[in-house]
């Protein structure tokens, strides 16, 4: 495994994201390699379980209850509308499913006791369950946890400089706090950001900062492209280029060497070959499904379409890197980079090779 530093600095992370392009493919696909399986991508689908009305005024967001935007709100889903869903996705190859909910925190409560019964439901069809509600205090990741919450959503966004630009009614230390409580809990850290909001190429690397320096640092990181909706503060940025998102990638993947790196909102704009380079840059992880959160994304078929074309395999869902120290000699001989990853979920180790047949098992 790569050794994995929380000390960078924003001039080291600039230096590697400014480097010339087939230097940052090139070590960007050296440190993949050597913590992750290359030919692995994770299928996550998200579900927008409260959708709109939203006190916030992130300035990015078609859910803020502020902007004109086409978004109708509704009540929070029911447990059996969440569960049918949760099934359809399962079916179509993914292994997570993602409940976000337009909320500025969760409050104790009817609603909350049915987000943890939505938890329970979906942890019973044996998929990872992650969920985005907003601000969290720590007993109530507690309970996340106990009700079976694989992973938590919570992104820093932008660098700490630039979150003031793009919020006002929270602080870039409020995310801090939620993130340390999920922590607190044995519920995973899924936190990223968004480019394109007009952030400078040190907002960039400020967040990346910002990120590798947890500790331990995220298990996964999506990346998203701006999806400027009219109506929204930043309805005119301009798009985002494929070049800054392969940049983007392959700069996370270096500094956070064993997180997930999600390539998420933003990929209706890319090509086929896009996304390819950007597998090729580290990430390993995607949204399925015709929609994000309110936002079209590439219909199932076609994403599927592309993993055949490049020879991807959907990750099998509970798997992940732990710490390189514990690791079987046994491993040694499926790495040719001579590194020894173990494939685990808490309380249940997968070795390599096992992994890499559960993939092929679920390809036929
Ligand atoms: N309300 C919760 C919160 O803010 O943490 C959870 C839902 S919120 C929609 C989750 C994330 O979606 C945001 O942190 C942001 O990164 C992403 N997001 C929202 N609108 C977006 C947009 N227009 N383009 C790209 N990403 C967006
Ligand atoms: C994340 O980083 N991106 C997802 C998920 N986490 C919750 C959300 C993207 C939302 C894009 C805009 C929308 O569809 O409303
Ligand atoms: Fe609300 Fe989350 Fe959208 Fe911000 S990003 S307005 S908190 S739903």
């Amino acid at each position: 495994m790569s050794e994995t530093r929380h000390n960078w600095t924003k001039e080291e992370i600039l230096a590697i994201y400014n480097k010339p392009m087939m230097e940052l493919l090139y070590e960007a696909a050296t440190v993949h390699r050597k913590n992750h399986d290359p030919n692995t991508v994770q299928v996550s689908t998200l579900l927008s379980i409260k959708t709109g009305g939203c006190p916030e005024d992130c300035g990015y967001c078609p859910q803020a209850a502020r902007y004109h935007t086409d978004i109708e709100g509704n009540d929070l889903m029911t447990v059996s509308h969440v569960k049918a869903q949760a099934l359809r996705a399962k079916a179509s190859g993914s292994s997570r499913v993602c409940m976000g909910a337009a909320w500025r925190n969760v409050k104790d409560g009817p609603e909350f006791d049915q987000v943890l019964e939505m938890v329970r439901t979906i942890n019973k069809l044996d998929m990872e369950v992650c969920c985005t509600l907003g601000m969290l205090t720590e007993n109530q990741a507690k309970r996340l946890a106990e009700a079976g919450l694989y992973a938590y959503n919570h992104n820093l966004d932008t660098s700490e400089d630039y979150y003031k630009d793009v919020i006002s009614t929270r602080a870039f230390e409020d995310r801090l706090e939620t993130i340390d409580n999920v922590r607190k809990s044995n519920v995973t850290v899924c936190s990223g950001g968004i480019i394109g909001m007009g952030e400078r190429l040190e907002d960039r690397a400020g967040m990346l900062v910002a990120l590798a320096s947890l500790n331990p640092q995220p298990e996964s990181v999506p990346i998203n492209a701006l999806v400027a909706v009219e109506g929204t503060p930043m309805a005119e940025m301009e798009p985002v280029s494929i070049w800054d998102m392969i940049r983007m990638v392959a700069t996370t993947r270096i500094v956070i060497p064993e997180t997930q790196v999600r390539l998420s909102a933003g990929r209706t704009e890319m090509s086929r070959e896009g996304q390819a380079m950007c597998f090729f840059a580290g990430a390993n992880s995607i949204f399925a499904g015709d929609k994000l959160l309110t936002t079209p994304n590439p219909d199932v078929n076609e994403d599927m379409e592309l993993f055949q074309l490049l020879g991807l395999q959907p990750q099998k869902p509970f798997t992940k890197i732990s710490q390189p120290a514990t690791v079987e000699a046994e491993d040694s001989k499926l790495h040719p980079l001579g590194e020894k990853p173990r494939w685990s979920r808490p309380g249940h180790t997968i070795e390599r090779n096992e992994l890499a047949k559960e993939n092929s098992k679920l390809q036929q």
